[in-house]
């Protein structure tokens, strides 16, 4: 049955099992405990012995940033669990081993990151991973070509959809908070002040809103593959030459252009929001060169997996294209990509608009203490974001969103 750990439970928790008791080592009373949850949702421990460490993840019957008052379902753990395993099975160095799991307690067991941290709160302090890119774009082409329709047979494929289906809360999380809450008056809403006028007019944006509806409906039929579902940068935890990918309990079969437009949609709300942290500083073009990096990287190694695929392997790609001549076929991966790049622009819009207007905002922007300072950042944001949903087809590659974002042009 389930109880809520907390610093001094969890150690005797853990010292019951075997395989978890031996990693760290010693006993209990050796072992330090740091509860750092800094996620909107769970529990997260940090448990350190003699031997090694842990990383301890439980999941509470509610939202955590918002209390009891919403509960939310612990089944979301073991969603959680099946995620990382798929996803270890197609990038295994890409995200943290799973040790051990407990469904009745919501709980994960997964191996210790060291010296990792958070890669939101080192781009807050303006840190720079040379890998990051290149290790998201892997994470992003292994995880989500290996787990869609060109790799994957039909019959199993569906039976991996289903065995998700159940995610239902988070998705729902998902399509309230993204895309309809930040486009109405919706009480847990907020936003800096001095943002009024854009807030008012972004609720009575026809264009505006039925590009959000559009996402919207792409999100909710288009299961396109098994996606982290919540791929920002406080799901990512870095050193300089390590980049793991954490908290999959989003997850769901989806489709492919979420997972992309949210990471990118992060890394330019985290330059966007330099003028603001540092404002003495020209802000600095690594954040954008990261997002070419990473979109680039991504597409050619999502393409590569295409190309290379065996005509005699059965999968649910046009028979007449997976064995068809080379040329045929990129030419398909071609247009596969063509639409994942018009979808990730889209959702890439609605991440940036609901972290300004919407519950869940993010440190890029909370960070900047001078209110006016913040809202002059936040507004350059949702301009960018509303062309992205609005205008999709202007941009016809990552270096045209580059030019548009660049804050040392004028607007
Ligand atoms: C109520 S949960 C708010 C947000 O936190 C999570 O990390 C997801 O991004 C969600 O939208
Ligand atoms: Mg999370």
């Amino acid at each position: 049955s389930y109880t809520a750990l907390d610093d001094r439970s969890v150690g005797p928790f853990l010292a019951d099992i075997a395989p978890i008791a031996e990693r760290l080592g010693g006993r209990p009373g050796d072992w330090t405990v740091a509860e750092v949850g800094d996620g909107n949702l769970n529990l997260v421990f940090l448990v350190t012995g003699p031997s090694g460490g842990v990383a301890a993840k439980q999941a509470l019957p509610y939202v955590r940033m918002v209390g009891e008052s919403w509960p939310l379902p612990l089944s979301r753990a073991y969603y959680e669990r099946l995620a990382l395993a798929d996803q270890a099975a197609h990038a295994p160095a890409r995200v943290p081993a799973l040790l051990h799991h407990d469904d009745a307690m919501a709980l994960t067991v997964m191996a210790l990151l060291k010296p990792h941290r958070t890669l939101r709160g080192a781009l807050v302090e303006g840190e720079r991973y040379p890998l990051l890119a290149s290790h998201l774009a892997e994470f992003l082409a292994d995880t989500l070509f290996f787990t869609s329709d060109l790799a994957v047979p039909v019959v199993d494929k569906k039976a991996r959809i289903a065995a998700y289906l159940g995610n239902t809360a988070m998705c729902r999380i998902t399509e309230d908070l993204i895309f309809d809450e930040p486009y109405f008056d919706a009480p847990m809403n907020r936003h800096t002040r001095g943002l009024e006028d854009i807030v008012a007019a972004f609720r009575t944006d026809v264009p505006l809103c039925l590009a959000a509806q559009r996402m919207k409906a792409r999100f909710l039929a288009a299961p396109e593959a098994l996606l982290h579902g919540d791929l920002h940068t406080g799901s990512v935890m870095v050193t300089a030459d390590d980049t793991q990918v954490i908290d999959p309990e989003f997850a769901f079969y989806g489709p492919i252009g979420f997972d992309v437009g949210m990471v990118l949609a992060n890394l330019w709300m985290a330059y966007l929001a330099q003028p603001g942290q540092r404002p003495a500083e020209r802000p600095d073009p690594w954040l954008l060169d990261q997002s070419e990096t990473l979109w680039k990287g991504f597409a050619k190694r999502f393409t590569g997996h295409g190309n290379a695929l065996d005509p005699q392997a059965e999968h649910g790609a046009l028979h007449a294209l997976a064995r068809g001549d080379a040329d045929l076929r990129a030419a398909a991966m071609e247009d596969v990509l063509a639409g994942i790049w018009t979808d990730a622009l889209g959702f890439a819009g609605c991440e940036m608009i609901r972290r300004i207007l919407g519950l869940a905002h993010v440190a890029d922007f909370e960070s900047i203490a001078d209110e006016a300072l913040r809202a002059d950042c936040e507004r350059r944001a949702l301009q960018i974001a509303r062309r992205l949903l609005v205008d999709r087809a202007a941009f016809s590659g990552i270096a045209a969103v580059s030019h548009a974002i660049r804050l040392d042009r004028a607007p």
